[in-house]
């Protein structure tokens, strides 16, 4: 039976009609649809967003389109990944309460979630964009990262259910298909939707694309990422995915989630603050953003710190899934062996962070999906010597992740090609 068959797009318009007879958005936001007033204001890839306002107050109606809107009906695309998304949220919402939007409803054969409406929250992205420093950042991401990525493995779920699970998430294929194919093998060779700042990066582009250990490191990353279901990740957790206040944080979008590799989510989110940090020089104008800079990187630092403290505090106290069982180390007083095995598994995230962060960021100048951090830089000069500090960070992490041992070593990197003259 096709689940489906029903569904027809919203649009402002028909919007009040459709969901007047909601309970739960009425209860919300007023019950009388004359009087909401409805604005689209999704600008994302994928999906249309609403914000209904009524005499109560407002909700976010958010719907799946059949087709990826970046490209449009000739991509279709499942109506499916709604689900994806709730579920991925209810779960969220139980391993690391707060931090993200509640939920009001969830309509599977419309794709249509309701869900609270995040304000005054922006886009972060946005708030970097606009030099803000957002002193919460690390805490709450570093803890969400450690939470969600913990409590959702086999080191802490009830094997059982993390089966179920991984199975439920496992039809997630198109969304997991756009991450394989658009982070992985588009950058790295002249793919049909592939776009970069042209001329100025032709020369850098075509050196990328003829760059052997490059491409073999993606595509041993590919092979991680569609190789390893070690828990449920949000899978596209880049700076467009979180909203924040000055004193709040959540985390939207989770639609490409499947059981994949934990250090992809840690991977895409700092590649997308390196991002941040190389584009500043595009958005500077008369005010020097040094202590922009200065903040972002101290950022990575904080959220990799504050997520292998949380990793390990719930190691030793949540570890009660199949793996590491605590009968073979703390039971037996083992317990450097205990810290012996944590050691190696949170340097297995290291290593694969930093290959997923240096892809994520080639595909963010190279593949179709670009940043508005780069592509906001009118100045297409600048923007090209913005993008090619970042190619060449995104090189360096993909290529020799194995011998990076610590965030300073990336930073002074990432410090020493900001300052490099892009002829
Ligand atoms: C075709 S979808 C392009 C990108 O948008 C989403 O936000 C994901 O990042 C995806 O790769
Ligand atoms: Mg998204």
């Amino acid at each position: 039976m096709d689940k489906y068959k029903d569904f027809v797009a919203l649009n402002v318009g028909t919007l009040a009609g459709r969901l007047s007879n909601l309970a739960i958005l009425c209860d919300q936001i007023g019950s009388d649809p004359k009087t909401w007033r409805v604005k689209e204001v999704g600008d994302g890839n994928l999906n249309l967003v609403f914000i209904v306002e009524g005499s109560k107050g407002a909700a976010v109606v958010k719907q799946a389109l059949p087709y990826v809107r970046l490209v449009g009906d000739s991509w279709p695309l499942p109506l499916k990944r709604s689900f994806f998304e709730y579920h991925a949220l209810t779960r969220q919402s139980q391993r690391d309460p707060g931090m993200t939007p509640k939920i009001f409803s969830f309509d599977e054969n419309q794709a249509i979630i309701v869900m609270e409406y995040l304000t005054p929250h922006v886009i972060l992205r946005r708030a970097f964009i606009e030099g803000c420093e957002i002193p919460d950042l690390p805490d709450k991401l570093g803890h969400f990262l450690a939470r969600t990525l913990f409590r959702g493995s086999d080191l802490c779920m009830d094997t059982k259910l993390r089966k179920a699970d991984l199975a439920l998430f496992a039809d997630n294929v198109a969304l997991c298909d756009i991450t394989e194919s658009l982070v992985f093998s588009d950058p790295y060779y002249e793919a049909k939707l592939n776009r970069h700042t042209s001329p100025q990066l032709d020369g850098i582009v075509a050196q990328l694309r003829a760059d052997r250990d490059l491409k073999v490191a993606a595509q041993r990353l590919k092979h991680i990422f569609a190789n390893m279901p070690e828990t449920l990740i949000h899978g596209d957790l880049h700076t467009g995915s979180v909203m924040v206040t000055d004193n709040d944080v959540r985390v939207i979008d989770p639609e490409f989630a499947f059981y994949g590799p934990m250090a992809f989510d840690v991977g895409i989110l700092l590649a997308n603050f390196w991002m941040s940090y190389f584009s500043q020089r595009g958005h500077e104008g008369s005010r020097p953003r040094d202590s922009m800079r200065r903040y972002l990187l101290k950022t990575t630092v904080k959220i990799w710190n504050i997520f292998r403290a949380e990793f390990s505090k719930l190691w030793h106290s949540e570890r009660t899934g199949i793996l590491y069982q605590r009968q073979l180390f703390e039971d037996q007083n083992d317990a450097l062996g205990s810290a012996q095995a944590l050691d190696q598994f949170l340097n297995n995230i290291w290593v694969d962070m930093l290959g997923f962060a240096g892809v994520e960021i080639h595909r963010r100048v190279l593949g179709l999906a670009h940043n508005a951090d780069f592509e906001l830089i009118v100045d297409l000069d600048l923007r090209a010597a913005c993008e090619t500090k970042a190619l060449k960070l995104g090189r360096y992490l993909a290529v020799n992740r194995a011998q990076i041992h610590s965030m300073a070593e990336i930073n002074t990197l990432a410090e020493r090609l900001e300052t490099e003259i892009v002829t």
